[in-house]
């Protein structure tokens, strides 16, 4: 490590902590233990961007509380964002480098010996078995900087070939939709949309709990909308929704499309805007001829009247809005169904104006940062990999070899996995994200990632399922002990900042990715970064003339102060509003200005379900206090009090009877693809012939059948075919 000096060595606290007001005191505290200043930072969970102020005592975390000026949340916070804080102080943490030792066991090392190790492990595997050997799986939770350090350092120097990050397991559908409709990956909303809608469609979005904040800017609507919830389920947010139309899993392609039929067959159109801003509206009202109302109720469980009167609302709202989640994203046509709903809002004109739009809500803080970023599906800064223009952008802003810069983007999630599998990737770099729990069919993922010759995992916590398999553990610092950016759902560039010490020898991200640049070589990384700010300033360089050019943006302080700054912001930007929506002009980022209809026909899910396997599993969001596979949330003793205590699948009490089934029975999942354990909840929220698992419990991902969008590659995780039996007792141990 000599020589090298990082950024944030562990016992200091950042320069950004300088910007702080006056502190309060706080009624039963004691003087001595009194906040004696504030700052302000964002939340590190949900891709809503919180802002929250962070009460400091010599300059570090004491408490927090919501941000009341902060446009985003106006004061407010989900339990996850209160707890934000308790879950650094655990258990579990991750305080020095671990490599596994002959004998399977962990062991602590220093730093100096974990990244010789790795750099050794990942240049020996290369030199045997080519460049395309070691791969990375990355995150939309840690900050863009960190994203583009490793992206940076993994693609352009260490010659990995393949990098994805659990993103795909989220967004890759709305990048792909997007993409192919606008030109562009842009999400075109404000979240202020949701207070000037007349009519908000939310289809396979469980707002109340995925998006809580977001629900209550639903509350606070101006114009007394009316809130459709398109879900299979009845859930928290179809109860409080004017109306739940219980469709059938994966009915939603055929659903938007007997949509679009009866908008067309009764000229419900804005015949001005399609005319002006679209393409290909001849060929897309064509392929809906096929899809009247009545020929669409087998696949969607809904009556033509139902669609009808959806049809008949949307045209008869001034401004709609629709918002979709993982109920679309999640599916074998999930960028095709992602898409019907933007051609819903290109046929009404429902988009570009107050209220309106076709919106996909994001997951993770920085979900949107790895869309941008991360340098996996897109070169950094939205450029694509096979334009020479671009290539050469980027290697003139970075100052490094354009030949460093490969053509083509690399494999997907599943398809590096694949390459596990079949011995051609042997190196597995995996970072802030819990494969071996969320991957879907994770039963298969840990002998997949057996296989591998040398896996490591940096993380928070050394006891992640994943961590728990690795050949070495870099132990991170997690959110509030760095510093960086986030994008949040709206397009928000935000500041996030370290307000505490990371435990024991754990090292930010980018200092972690710093340090392996130094022991893999000579300009590993540009030699300009040396902090998160440097790097900031060439993604904002990488943005000049993008449509998520942010030049404009001075740097973390004006971000800071104003709130967040949503792109575009470019140099001259004169728009200084707190919210902003993208296409007001009608004019999208193709080449011709327009946005494009894109369409196929419908297709049947592949797992579908039969005698053997005849309920549909469906797995999703459990409740607000928690987040993905429990890693943070499970270490907070209030979170654990808000959520259940072990995972429940829920079955329509019907679909119990006629199996004998009752409340609280351990019950088998049988899936084609495996089975597992848990005990049984009844409750009419689901459909007959359905159930449902929540995603945070390892359970779910052990019947997953692994199933992919094709033009997203994002895992179907909510379409599984099952068979729910009584768990056979365990046979009782012979009596001596
Ligand atoms: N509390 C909490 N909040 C979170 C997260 C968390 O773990 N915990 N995770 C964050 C992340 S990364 C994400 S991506 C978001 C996810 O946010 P959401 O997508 O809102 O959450 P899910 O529960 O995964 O899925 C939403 C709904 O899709 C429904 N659904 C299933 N199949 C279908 C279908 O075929 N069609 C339709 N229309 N609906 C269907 C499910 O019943 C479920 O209610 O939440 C974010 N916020
Ligand atoms: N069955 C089913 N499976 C699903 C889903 C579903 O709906 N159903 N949803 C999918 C979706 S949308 C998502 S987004 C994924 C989420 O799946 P994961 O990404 O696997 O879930 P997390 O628990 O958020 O894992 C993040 C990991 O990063 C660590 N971490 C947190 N902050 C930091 C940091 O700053 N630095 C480092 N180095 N580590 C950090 C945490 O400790 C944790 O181990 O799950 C997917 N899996
Ligand atoms: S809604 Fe999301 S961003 Fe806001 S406090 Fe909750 S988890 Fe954090
Ligand atoms: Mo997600």
């Amino acid at each position: 490590m000599s020589g090298l000096r990082l950024y944030e060595p562990n016992g200091e606290l950042t320069s950004l902590l300088g910007r702080v007001d006056g502190g309060f005191g706080v009624g039963q505290v004691p003087r001595d233990k009194q906040p004696d200043a504030t700052t302000t930072t964002v939340c590190g969970f949900c891709s809503t961007g919180c802002g929250l102020r962070i009460h400091l005592r010599n300059g570090e975390a004491v408490g927090l509380t919501p941000a009341t000026e902060y446009p985003v949340n106006l004061g407010m916070a989900c339990p996850k964002g209160w707890e934000s804080l308790a879950v650094l102080d655990s258990d579990g943490r991750a305080t020095s480098p671990l490599i596994k030792d002959a004998d399977g066991i962990q062991r602590p090392v220093s730093w100096d010996i974990a990244m010789r190790t790795m750099t050794e492990r990942f240049r020996a595997a290369q030199t045997i078995h080519g460049a395309e050997s070691v791969a990375f799986l990355s995150t939309g939770q840690i900050t863009c900087e960190d994203m583009a350090a490793l992206g940076v350092l993994a693609k352009f120097s260490m010659g990995m070939v393949h990098g994805d990050g659990n993103t795909r397991q989220c967004m890759a559908t709305s990048v792909a939709a997007y993409k192919e409709s606008f030109g562009f990956d842009a999400p075109p909303y404000a979240y202020e949309d949701f207070e000037e809608s007349d009519l908000i469609v939310l289809v396979g979005s469980n707002l109340c709990i995925a998006h809580p904040i977001l629900w209550e800017r639903v509350l606070r609507n101006r114009r007394n909308a009316r809130v459709i919830v398109i879900d299979p389920r009845r859930t928290e947010t179809a109860a409080a929704a004017d109306e739940h139309i219980a469709l059938k899993p994966k009915g939603d392609l055929a659903l938007f499309y007997a949509i679009a039929h009866e908008l067309i067959r009764n000229d419900w159109l804005d015949h001005d805007f399609l005319a002006q801003h679209t393409t290909d509206f001849v060929g897309f009202s064509r392929l809906v001829e096929r899809y009247a109302p009545a020929s669409v109720e087998e696949r969607t469980g809904l009556s033509a009247d139902i669609i009808e009167g959806l049809a008949r609302t949307i045209h008869d709202a001034e401004r709609a809005s629709f918002w979709w989640t993982m109920g679309v994203n999640q599916s074998h046509e999930g960028t095709r169904a992602a898409q019907a709903i933007i051609n819903i809002a290109l046929l009404t004109g429902n988009i570009g104006r107050p209220g309106t739009g076709a919106n996909s809500i994001t997951g993770q803080c920085n979900a949107m940062g790895s869309r941008l970023f991360s340098n996996t599906t897109n070169l950094i800064g939205g450029h694509a990999f096979d334009s020479a223009a671009h290539r050469n952008k980027v290697a003139s802003i970075l100052e490094i070899d354009e030949a460093r810069i490969q053509q083509k983007p690399g494999l997907a999630y599943d398809e590096i996995l694949n390459g596990v599998r079949a011995g051609k990737i042997r190196a597995l770099w995996i970072i802030a994200t819990n494969t071996a729990h969320s991957w879907i069919g994770r039963g298969d993922v840990r002998d997949v990632l057996a296989k591998l010759d040398f896996l490591v995992v940096q993380d928070m916590y050394r006891t992640t399922e994943t961590a728990e398999v690795a050949d070495l553990v870099l132990p991170a610092a997690g959110w509030g002990e760095k510093e960086g950016t986030f994008i949040s759902s709206d397009r928000r560039i935000t500041v996030t900042k370290k307000v505490k010490r990371a435990p024991g020898q754990a090292l930010s991200d980018f200092s972690i990715f710093k340090l392996a640049a130094a022991y893999w070589g000579d300009g590993a990384l540009p030699a300009h970064w040396a902090t998160p700010e440097d790097v900031f300033t060439d993604l904002k360089r990488l943005s000049a003339g993008q449509p998520c050019d942010i030049t404009g943006i001075e740097g973390y302080r004006m971000l800071d102060e104003r709130g967040g700054i949503q792109w575009p912001y470019p140099t001259d930007c004169d728009d200084e509003a707190t919210e902003r929506r993208l296409f007001a002009d009608g004019r999208f980022y193709h080449r011709d200005g327009r946005a494009k209809f894109c369409y196929e026909d419908v297709r049947d899910a592949p797992d579908a379900t039969n005698e053997r396997f005849p309920l549909v599993f469906l797995t999703g969001r459990g409740s607000a206090a928690q987040w993905h596979t429990l890693t943070r949330t499970g270490k907070s003793a209030i979170l654990r009090k808000l959520a259940p205590r072990e995972p429940l699948l829920t079955m329509h009490p019907s679909d119990a009877r006629l199996r004998g089934l009752r409340e609280r029975d351990e019950v088998e999942i049988a899936s084609r693809h495996g089975r597992t354990r848990v005990r049984l909840s009844l409750s009419a929220s689901v459909g007959i012939g359905q159930v449902f698992l929540p995603m945070h419990w390892t359970q779910a991902n052990e019947v997953t059948v692994p199933v992919f969008d094709p033009y997203s590659r994002q895992p179907s995780y909510k379409a599984t075919a099952v068979q729910v039996k009584q768990a056979r007792k365990a046979r009782k141990a012979a009596k001596p």
